[in-house]
């Protein structure tokens, strides 16, 4: 098989769709000399049915109250549409992954909170859902790939869970780490994908009010293919700093190596803000195609969120390293 790694300019316009439409030049050679690469496919699932979430544990929590703060400038994308239409990488890298991610089993279900903590802990995810207020927040979500979604997620703000572990002054940054098992999750069989997934956050960012984890959609318990049970929502930077099915939260003073930096870093920085004023060098980041719509609407600067963070990036330069 022949193994290419093209320029962005080189791609068709219908290959350009997928965040992994290339891999870095180390990734490439692992697969290559393993002479496997690109040759995993997901396991084909045929006829099953999306969740029934009303099994879940958690179930009579929702729906929770919405809070009226946080307002869309456009409709609620269809259900339909934002859960059959997904990146989630650890059950393949193509967006219909949905069918796939019902294997992941959301229960039992523990996160690590460790680290530069004072309360260390280990918690089950009904016990941290017990102690959480929850809310409703309808949000922007916007993928580097240039397309966008509107979503009613439930769960809560990540500040509360920090007052509750109380970092310590050391504290620089959270890491955040999905699970990691390949008997279930198909895509962690491909090993040039530095797996886990790990995001990161400063404190700052982290404690800003907009920083959202999220454990239900649509005012259910929250959907596998979403990132059951589980996962956060950053919504001023690209999608893929929220991370999905989070296993652990790590307080440290070192900058976390997230996922795609790993995997490319020249196009998936550790900010990640979004600026249509940058283009990444595969997309435009001018414009977006709403999901649900045959439209393109212009981006906003921070996704629109601006008057909630803009502030935490003031003494920072403006320039291309803060956006891409
Ligand atoms: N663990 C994990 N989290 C992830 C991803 C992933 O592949 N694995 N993809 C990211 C990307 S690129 C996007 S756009 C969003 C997609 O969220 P959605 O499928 O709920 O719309 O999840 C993000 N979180
Ligand atoms: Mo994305």
């Amino acid at each position: 098989m022949l193994i290419k790694n093209p320029k962005g300019w080189e791609i068709p316009e219908s290959a350009a769709t997928s965040e992994s439409a290339y891999l870095n030049r180390r990734q490439l050679m692992k697969g290559a000399a393993a002479g496997t690469i690109l040759a995993a496919a997901g396991p084909v699932l045929g006829g099953v049915a999306q969740a029934a979430t009303e099994d879940d544990p958690s179930a009579h929590l929702y729906p929770v109250k919405q809070n009226l703060r946080y307002r869309l400038d456009r409709d609620l994308t269809p259900e339909k549409i934002n859960s059959t239409y997904n990146n989630f990488y650890e059950f393949g890298s193509h967006k219909e992954i949905w069918r796939a991610a019902q294997r992941l089993p959301v229960r039992p279900w523990t996160v690590r909170i460790d680290g530069m903590v004072e309360n260390e802990m280990e918690i089950g995810i009904d016990d941290l859902l017990a102690k959480m207020p929850l809310e409703e927040r309808l949000y922007r979500h916007r993928c580097v790939e240039a397309w966008s979604m509107t979503i009613p997620w439930s769960g809560f703000e990540l500040s509360h869970l920090i007052k509750m572990v109380q970092p310590l002054g050391s504290a620089k940054y959270v890491e955040f780490r999905t699970f990691v098992d390949k008997s279930f999750a198909s895509g962690q069989r491909q090993f040039w994908y530095p797996w886990p997934y790990v995001e990161g956050l400063t404190m700052e960012e982290a404690m800003n009010e907009m920083t959202f984890m999220v454990t239900g959609t649509y005012g259910h318990p929250a959907l596998p293919q979403h990132g059951a049970p589980i996962r956060i929502a950053v919504p001023w930077k690209y999608g893929f700093k929220s991370a999905k099915s989070i296993v652990s939260i790590t307080f440290t003073d070192k900058r976390p190596k997230t996922f795609w930096e790993e995997l490319q870093d020249a196009e998936y920085g550790f900010w990640a803000n979004v600026n249509p004023a940058f283009d990444h060098p595969r997309w435009t980041q001018k414009t977006e195609r709403v999901l649900g719509t045959d439209k393109r609407v212009p981006t906003l600067i921070y996704n629109g969120y601006g008057e909630f963070v803009a502030d935490l990036y003031k003494d920072m330069p403006q320039d291309r390293a803060l956006f891409i």
